[in-house]
């Protein structure tokens, strides 16, 4: 991979900031305490595996992180961004091998192939771990060996699980900075013997006494992200990128919290949490789930239209909630179990998400964007014209229009950037985002990406029902590289590649979680992507789906009116604030429409997908679709 230097102009506007001192790993010591003996004892057994030059225990500090960013830049693995246009950030460009989470490669290694379920890949967790334990061995040699403690939700709060992370990659202790609590505090919460979550993470890729180290090691023909619910542990090899390897996410937050979740009685979600602010002052908060591609991010930041008076939305997170029973089992309390976004570059503009933008506007690490001329970063779709010069994902240098060899646009970042922000940078993050108790859940959304038939908006007529709109979620294909383009991708809940057990039994599990409150959230489905005849997208979307929110708001509230259809409640027209957006009544009945034939055709069809859960499957969900076929 080639580093290019950068321009001039950029060399003559970072010298007018005056350097930060140069701290180097070298020279710098964490000052780290713990009488932790599983720890010690975990840490001491890993590195005689994996036969580290060096061991450092991660203390989270600014001072540590500057160290680790100065000589990521000085082995050409990062490159510092222009401090006066985005200061304290960070480019990396990953192998181009290593661009995404890998779900062909991550496997639920429970001690049955039955309960890992149809939808996980599964291997004998004997057969596995020896694998593992033969790719490990050595594998660290010639770098350090990173622990991170980290903490997903706020220390100490009884929402919060705690993990520790080693890892060989500095890249990672950096982005698990951003993206968790880590270091001293986490080990202090730990004291000598409390539960954490041992992650293990190597890129695979051992250096030879002498040998130069690549911008981007990682180990592609090797790569395993294996999880072990039994045992509670996670071991990720060869890969350096995202979800692979900032083990706290996917992999603790969802698979393993997941199963912890089934056994201690909570809900562990792949869901945005929005508090909505009523213009009383009125906060209602709301969970929602949407398969990839859907625009979580963006529904979790929305502004909405300034003619909805006073309304507010504020973001307590964007991908991830664990929702618990209150005490009194009234009601479900959730936190964000993040401290950071890890979020898609192109395609985020000041119009699609102002305030995503403003998260990354400093302290943020970008991954696979393009470089400007004067040392910023851009992506397709920040801004209608490209720059005219920059240096691609892959560090080449890059013109508007270019093609490649086939005669296809090159792109200047890659489709699976990423900006690794703090929450605490988003100017509408909620003032609750990190209180320890958890804010109260009144509404889960569901979402899916369907061309015809699903309207706009509807509401469950129950929890139960609400379970089986979660269980049904699906999203037809957009790209071609997915699958056939408009075909049907079932994502139950938005948790196929998340849910860490058989799906069957997550679905009675949510069942379950339903009786244990008497005050469940009342549940929605929505769909902004219906399109007309000539292919063209019925409702607005971005910030007007405000005013869908404000309808879900105010059903929750007891104010708003809906019609009762086979589906469930669908609002009429004049039910939704329509101030400041000129929406006819044809343009309402198009985006709300039901043919219930299609829909009985597809209810009917949804029996092929339950089969596959077999025995798991709970008789509520298979009532709720018995229900709906003889309504519609
Ligand atoms: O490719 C990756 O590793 C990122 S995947 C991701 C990142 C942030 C939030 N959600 C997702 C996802 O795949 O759901
Ligand atoms: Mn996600």
């Amino acid at each position: 991979m080639k580093l290019h230097p950068v321009s001039l102009n950029f060399h003559l506007q970072i010298c007018c900031i005056p350097p930060k001192k140069l701290i180097s790993m070298s020279s710098y010591t964490s000052n780290i305490k713990t009488n932790h003996a599983k720890l010690k004892a975990w840490v001491d057994e890993i590195a005689a595996l994996c036969k580290p030059a060096k061991i450092h225990w991660c203390d989270g500090s600014q001072a540590e992180a500057d160290a680790l960013f100065n000589e990521m830049v000085a082995s050409g693995m990062a490159i510092k961004l222009n401090e006066a246009k985005r200061p304290n950030s960070y480019l990396f460009r990953s192998d181009t091998r290593d661009v995404a989470r890998v779900e062909s490669r991550t496997y639920i290694s429970s001690k049955t192939k039955e309960d890992a379920g149809p939808s996980n890949n599964w291997t004998d967790p004997v057969e596995l771990k020896a694998k593992l334990k033969g790719l490990f061995a050595g594998s660290m040699t010639g770098r350090t060996l990173y622990v991170i403690p980290f903490s997903m939700g706020p220390i100490g709060s009884p929402l919060a699980q705690y993990g520790v992370e080693i890892s060989d990659s500095p890249y990672v202790v950096v982005n698990m900075r951003v993206m968790a609590r880590i270091g001293q505090p986490v080990l202090d919460a730990l004291g000598s013997d409390k539960f954490f979550v041992p992650a293990l993470h190597s890129v695979g890729k051992p250096l030879k006494a002498g040998e130069k180290d690549v911008a981007w090691p990682c180990n592609p023909e090797n790569t395993y992200i294996a999880h072990f619910p039994e045992e509670r542990s996670i071991w990720s090899f060869g890969s350096g990128y995202g979800g692979n390897a900032l083990l706290g996410k996917k992999c603790l937050a969802l698979r393993i919290a997941s199963v912890l979740a089934r056994d201690e009685g909570w809900l562990a979600e792949h869901m945005l949490i929005l508090g909505v602010e009523s213009p009383t002052g009125e906060k209602t908060y709301v969970t929602a789930a949407f398969p990839s591609a859907c625009g979580k991010t963006n529904f979790a930041m929305l502004i909405p239209p300034k003619e909805l008076n006073g309304w507010k939305v504020t973001t307590i997170g964007d991908d991830i909630a664990w929702l618990k029973p209150d005490k009194d089992g009234k009601r479900l309390l959730a936190i964000n179990p993040e401290a950071g976004f890890f979020g898609v570059a192109p395609g985020t503009s000041a119009k699609t998400n102002f305030n995503a933008l403003a998260s990354c506007s400093k302290d943020t690490i970008f991954t696979n964007v393009a470089l400007t001329d004067d040392g910023d970063v851009w992506w397709e779709g920040l801004s209608k014209e490209a720059p005219a010069h920059l240096i691609d994902w892959k560090g080449n240098d890059w013109k508007p229009g270019q093609v490649d060899k086939d005669g296809k646009p090159v792109l200047a970042a890659h489709p699976n950037s990423r900006f690794t922000a703090p929450a605490r940078n988003c100017p509408c993050i909620d003032k609750d985002w990190e209180n320890p108790a958890g804010v109260p859940i009144s509404a889960v959304v569901y979402g899916g990406r369907r061309m015809s038939e699903i309207p706009l908006v509807f509401q469950s007529i129950s929890w139960n029902h609400g379970v089986y709109l979660g269980a049904t979620l699906s999203s037809e294909q957009t790209a071609a590289a997915e699958g056939k383009v408009g075909s049907l991708r079932r994502d139950p809940m938005a948790m196929l590649p998340f849910c860490g057990y058989h799906m069957g039994d997550y679905f009675g599990h949510h069942i379950k979680i339903g009786k244990k409150v008497t005050n469940p959230p009342a549940v929605f489905h929505v769909n902004w992507f219906r399109k007309g005849p000539a292919g063209e997208f019925l409702w607005p979307g971005f910030g007007d789906n405000a005013r869908v929110l404000k309808w879900i708001v105010e059903r929750v509230q007891g104010i708003a009116k809906a019609k009762e259809t086979p589906l469930g409640f669908v609002p009429n027209k004049e039910d939704i604030d329509w101030a400041g957006l000129d929406f006819s009544q044809a343009q309402w009945d198009a985006v709300t429409a039901i043919n219930r034939d299609n829909l009985r055709k597809q209810t009917e069809e949804q029996g092929e997908f339950f089969a596959t859960f077999g025995a798991h499957l709970p008789a509520e969900i298979a009532a709720e679709r018995e229900r709906l076929i003889k309504a519609l």
